[in-house]
């Protein structure tokens, strides 16, 4: 495994339930770094070009709404097998169907409030670096 860099969303419902510390506190206990840390309100074309990969899906225009409703939390989160293995700490996107464990397992029930967003791929995590950490 190589060092990596992915990113790393808390969404509206996570911050807004107060679990950001319980989130950045289970990637702080895995080992990774947290290298950059910003609270913000997405605007909508931020939110459509993150999300640009779904624009033909039933469910893009309640995703743009949500991720813009209200402040999120992104993070550059580096370290060992960051991408894969924050997809593995995060849970299934159906927080029904993530084991417990997860975060999304531990603490959500909905699959559009599902608290967090971790970078798919390598090319994923290098495409929206740039969109919330350019430079
Ligand atoms: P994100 O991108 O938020 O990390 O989620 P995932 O990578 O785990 O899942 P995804 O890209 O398939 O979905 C993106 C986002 O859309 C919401 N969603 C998804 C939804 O509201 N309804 C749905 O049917 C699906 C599949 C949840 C996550």
């Amino acid at each position: 495994m190589a060092i990596e860099s992915t990113l790393v969303l808390v969404k509206p419902d996570g911050v807004a339930r107060g679990l950001v510390g319980e989130v950045v506190g289970r990637i702080e206990r895995k080992g990774w770094r947290i290298e950059r840390l910003e609270l913000r309100t997405l605007d909508r074309a931020t939110a459509e070009q993150h999300y640009a990969e779904h624009v033909e899906r039933p469910f893009f225009g309640e995703l743009v709404a949500f991720i813009t409703s209200a402040p999120l939390v992104a993070m550059r989160v580096t370290g060992e097998g960051a991408i894969a293995g924050m997809r593995t700490l995060m849970g299934a996107t159906d927080p029904l169907q993530a084991a417990p464990g997860t975060i999304r397992g531990d603490l959500a029930t909905a699959i559009g409030e599902n608290i967090v967003h971790g970078s798919d791929s390598p090319d994923s995590a290098e495409r929206e670096l740039g969109i919330f950490f350019p430079a």
